[in-house]
Formats: C-alpha cells, sequence, structure tokens
C-alpha cells in the first residue's frame, strides 16, 4: 500500500515567524503539502518508534491536509499519531498533548490569525519534542529539502475517519483520536482557583468571550459556561467555520468589532475577551475598556500571587523586543529575571525549558507561560478571571491601580500591509544604514539615544538571531522597526511605538504618541517609499 511518488520542487516553502503561512491556493496545488511534510519527515529522519501529535484549526483544507499528513506519516514509518476528533485542535491544546505524551513533535495546520477560506490562507505550524516551534536551524535545513525534494511516499488507502474518539491502525501506524479539550481543561484546573471564578459567576459577573468562529469555542463553553458557570450565550461565534463565518480571526480593536462595539456599548458585559483562529492570542476587554496585551503581560506578572500553580514564587519573564517594556519594570520590583528575545514564540521556548523563565508575552496579544511551550489564549483569559475574583476588582480598576504604581507605557502597532517586498527590504536597510548615526537626533522635542539592529544571543543555544531595529529616545520612548514574517503576500512594515509617563496615565494613547509617530516617519521615510501616509491597521 506504501506508494513512492515523484516530485518537484517548490521554491516557496520557506516558514515564517511561526510556520508555513501561503494562499489556500497556493497550498492547493499539487504535491505542495506533501513535498513540504517529505521535507519534515527527510530531516527528521528514522521515524520508526515516533510519536507525533496532529490537529487544526479547522480552517479551510484542515480536512484535507490532514488526510495527507497522516497518510504519509504511515508510509514513512512514523509509529503513533495522537489526533485531535475531526482533525481539531489548538496551538496550545497541542503543545500540552505533545509535553503529556512525551510525543515527538506535533503539527498544527492553521495560519493562526490570517482569514481562511478559499481565496485565504492556510498554514502547517510544526513542534517537535519541546511541545514549541522548531528552532530557525530546524526550519532552515527543511527549507534546503524542500528546494530538492524529487519524492514523496504515501500510504495508497481511502480517507481515515476522524470523528470517532479511540484507537486504529492503518498501514502499520497506530492512530489515537481524541478528544483535546479533555487534557487542555484538566490542565487549566490545575492552574487556576476554578472554584474562586464560579463564586465569581454566581454573584452575577457578566462575560463575553468571542471564539470568532474558531478552533477555541468548544474549550470556550466547555470552561466559562459548562464548568465555571458563566450564564449560556456568554461564548460567542462559538462553532469552528471552514471560513470563520467570513471573520479574519485576529483578536484585535480592528478585527474583534462586535466584541468591541458590546464591550464599548452600554450594555457591555464586565469582562469580554477573543482568541484568534487557532486558540493562542487573547484579547482583554473591560466595560468600555481595552488592556494592551504588552500591559497585560506586564499585570499578570505583576499578580502572579494570585494563582494556585505560581503562588510560590516565579522565575523571570520574558518579551519581545517590539513588546513595551512595561513588564521590564515589573521584573524589577520583584527581583526576578528579564529577558528580551526577537518576535515569535519559539524564542521563549529555551528560557522556559532552562527555568529562566516563568511568564513571557509578545504585543501582538499573545501571552504565556511554562504550563506549555506556546502562547495560550484561554490561560491568559482564565488569569484575568482569577485575578478578578481574588480582589473584587474591575479589569480597569487592575489596570489603572497597575499604572499608578508602575507609570504607563503607552504603544500602539501601525502596520503598513500590501508593499511591495522590494520596496519594503529597501527602506528596512536605507533605516539599517542610517542607526549608526542617529544617536543625539532630535525632533519633535525627543532625542534619540541609542539606535541600533535588535540581536538576541540566546543563552541555552548560543544561536544568534537579528530581527527588528530600535531607535530609543532620552526619556524611554521608543520605535521598532520589523517586517512581518505570517504575511502570505506582499510585505508588511511594522512600526512599533512607545513613550512612557510615570504620572500621566490616563491620556489617549494615539495622542501621546503622535510626535513619535512623525518621528518614525521621518526615519523610515514609509510615506515617501511606499506613498502610504496611514497606517492600513493600528492595534
Ligand atoms: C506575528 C506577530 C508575532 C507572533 C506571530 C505568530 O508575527 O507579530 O508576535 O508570534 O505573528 O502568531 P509577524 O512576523 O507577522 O510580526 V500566531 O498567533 O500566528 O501563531
Ligand atoms: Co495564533
Amino acid at each position: 500500500m506504501i506508494k513512492t511518488i515523484s516530485t518537484t520542487p517548490y521554491t516557496d516553502q520557506k516558514m515564517g515567524t511561526a510556520g508555513l503561512r501561503r494562499k489556500s491556493k497556493v497550498v492547493m496545488q499539487p504535491n505542495y503539502v506533501e513535498n513540504f511534510m517529505q521535507s519534515i519527515f527527510n530531516v527528521i529522519g528514522n521515524l520508526n518508534g515516533k510519536t507525533f501529535v496532529v490537529g487544526g484549526d479547522g480552517r479551510f483544507y484542515n480536512d484535507i491536509a490532514i488526510q495527507k499528513i497522516i497518510k504519509m506519516s504511515a508510509a514513512n514509518g512514523v509509529s503513533h499519531l495522537i489526533i485531535g476528533q475531526n482533525g481539531f485542535m489548538s496551538t496550545p491544546a497541542g503543545s500540552n498533548i505533545i509535553l503529556k505524551n512525551k510525543a515527538d513533535g506535533g503539527f498544527i495546520l492553521s495560519a493562526s490569525h490570517n482569514p481562511g477560506g478559499p481565496n485565504a490562507d492556510f498554514g502547517i505550524k510544526y513542534s517537535n519534542h519541546t511541545g514549541g516551534q522548531i528552532p530557525s536551524s530546524v526550519s532552515d535545513a527543511i527549507y534546503q529539502q524542500t528546494t530538492k525534494i524529487s519524492e514523496y511516499k504515501i500510504c495508497d488507502i481511502p480517507d481515515i475517519n476522524l470523528s470517532q474518539i479511540g484507537h486504529q491502525e492503518i498501514c502499520g501506524m497506530s492512530i489515537d483520536i481524541i478528544d483535546p479539550v479533555e487534557d487542555y481543561v484538566q490542565m487549566m484546573e490545575e492552574i487556576f482557583d476554578f472554584a474562586s471564578i464560579k463564586k465569581l459567576f454566581q454573584s452575577g459577573f457578566t462575560m463575553r468571550f468571542d471564539a470568532m468562529n474558531a478552533v477555541t469555542g468548544p474549550y470556550a463553553q466547555r470552561i466559562f459556561e459548562e464548568i465555571l458557570g458563566a450564564p449560556k450565550g456568554s461564548v460567542v461565534n462559538y462553532k469552528p467555520l471552514p471560513d470563520f463565518g467570513g471573520l479574519h480571526p485576529d483578536p484585535n480593536m480592528v478585527y474583534a468589532k462586535e466584541l468591541v462595539d458590546f464591550m464599548f456599548s452600554d450594555n457591555a458585559a464586565d469582562f469580554g475577551a477573543a482568541n484568534d483562529g487557532d486558540g493562542d492570542r487573547n484579547m482583554i476587554l473591560g466595560k468600555k475598556f481595552f488592556v494592551t496585551p504588552s500591559d497585560s503581560l506586564a499585570i499578570l506578572t505583576d499578580n502572579y500571587k494570585y494563582i494556585p500553580a505560581y503562588k510560590d514564587g516565579i522565575y523571570g519573564v520574558a518579551k519581545s523586543a517590539a513588546t513595551s517594556t512595561a513588564v521590564e519594570k515589573v521584573a524589577q520590583a520583584h527581583n526576578i529575571g528579564y529577558y528580551e528575545v526577537p518576535t515569535g514564540w519559539k524564542y521563549f521556548v529555551n528560557l522556559m525549558d532552562s527555568k529562566r523563565i516563568t511568564f513571557c508575552g509578545e504585543e501582538s496579544f499573545g501571552t504565556g507561560s511554562a504550563h506549555i511551550r506556546e502562547k495560550d489564549g484561554i490561560w491568559a483569559v482564565l488569569f484575568w478571571l482569577n485575578i478578578i475574583a481574588a480582589t473584587n476588582k474591575s479589569v480597569e480598576d487592575i489596570t489603572t491601580e497597575f499604572w499608578q504604581k508602575y507609570g504607563r507605557n503607552y504603544y500602539v502597532r501601525f502596520d503598513f500591509e500590501g508593499v511591495d517586498t522590494t520596496v519594503a527590504d529597501k527602506l528596512m536597510e536605507n533605516i539599517e544604514n542610517k542607526l549608526p548615526s542617529l544617536k543625539g537626533y532630535s525632533q519633535e522635542g525627543f532625542t534619540v539615544s541609542e539606535a541600533f539592529p535588535f540581536v538576541y544571543n540566546d543563552p541555552v543555544d548560543f544561536s544568534s538571531t537579528k530581527n527588528g531595529l530600535v531607535v530609543k529616545f532620552t526619556d524611554g520612548s521608543r520605535i521598532v522597526y520589523r517586517l512581518s514574517g505570517t504575511g502570505s503576500s506582499g510585505a508588511t512594515i511594522r512600526v512599533y511605538l512607545e513613550r512612557y509617563s510615570l504620572s500621566d496615565i490616563k491620556q489617549d494613547p494615539l495622542k501621546m504618541l503622535t510626535e513619535i509617530f512623525k518621528i518614525a516617519m521621518s526615519i523610515s521615510e514609509i510615506p515617501e517609499r511606499t506613498g502610504k501616509h496611514q497606517a492600513d491597521v493600528v492595534t
């Protein structure tokens, strides 16, 4: 039944910030998935005795790609697959299942926060035994394989039924189909104080969780409504749909508009939250109040003692370079380690494995801890609910008190999308060339104190990664420039702006960043080089 099929390479199978992400139409080309998967298998080498976890966020092509992966795994000698029922599994649930079963890795079929459907995006995230996504050294080796792949192996059998939980054997490989929600719920129960969150809901506390028609609906309904007792209907857009019902499953102020409108209306719930396509991102809202992800990381870290799993103490905390420095002050106050890494969750993995950090986060609505090796949307929501239950304070009060204690890091990200890749590359090169001469540069009353390309030297594997360009000002304000690594067409220039104030904490972030934005535009020459005077997305 095992067939060897000849193929020819695709030239574009290089992974980005988090796996391979392409237009669905690209991924649907003959042998596209096959070439990529065979390249991974070739790099791993001997698959005998190995176990992998497989699932996806349910987007268009999930069902087709997963069958290919199962049949190719069997043909390549994989011993065991653990598959989410109906082929569904969130990214954090997958990380947990890898770790819990001591699996050798896993594949999550998702383009994360990118839209889904025949005219949108598809993707594959590949994790290793750490439960986190592979380091660049491995993805580079896989990319090399994709450029010379000439054949792949597949087991020629009918599609496997993924709807029944249980065990089966195909082509000499054993398969377990599991309910991915069950293990995840158990893990959350071990971390948080479910009893006190239950009491919170009993007292009449209201929440709205928007699953954005993506993978977390079933997790959220089970946890928030069935177990914790949030009123039925608290979880909306709970049914995973192949095209996310037309939603762009990116939980931010722009794309989670339905939730934002509700939370800023007079009928708002006490608490609002959303997750992205594959369940690793989160957005936190209070009544008419939005928590910036950078602040959320800092606030969760500052309040770790309310959470049963962390109350005895935490290791350090880490953030991506583009994330605001709010959490740095918290790390200093608690006298714990503090790390700054490049954008992408894979850079946190070594820090967690070596017990240097417990918490980590990114400005892009990602927060997580060492309970797994991916960011975790529902974990962040439960963390907030647990703090609210323990303190009896609102989201706004918790955040405001945090600012009163530490000052406020005003933070906004500006995305310039659909830029020609050559223009974007040249633009970044031009900024980088300017950096050495920027020190002392003054504009709009701000003076540059330092300007440098961000370089991370991993303290565990000693790899070095360059990602993003940083301009710092004497008052602590910062600009970070980088190119997105998750898009599926053209380039996206991300401009991250931050300005700190110790006492002026009630201003509008965009207003506070007006001058820094002007400076960011003149240093980068974005308007001149791209024709764009406004960002396409502001979050
Ligand atoms: C974006 C975010 C980054 C995040 C990555 C994956 O990457 O900025 O912080 O880790 O997406 O998130 P980029 O290269 O486009 O800036 V997810 O939710 O796609 O796994
Ligand atoms: Co995601």
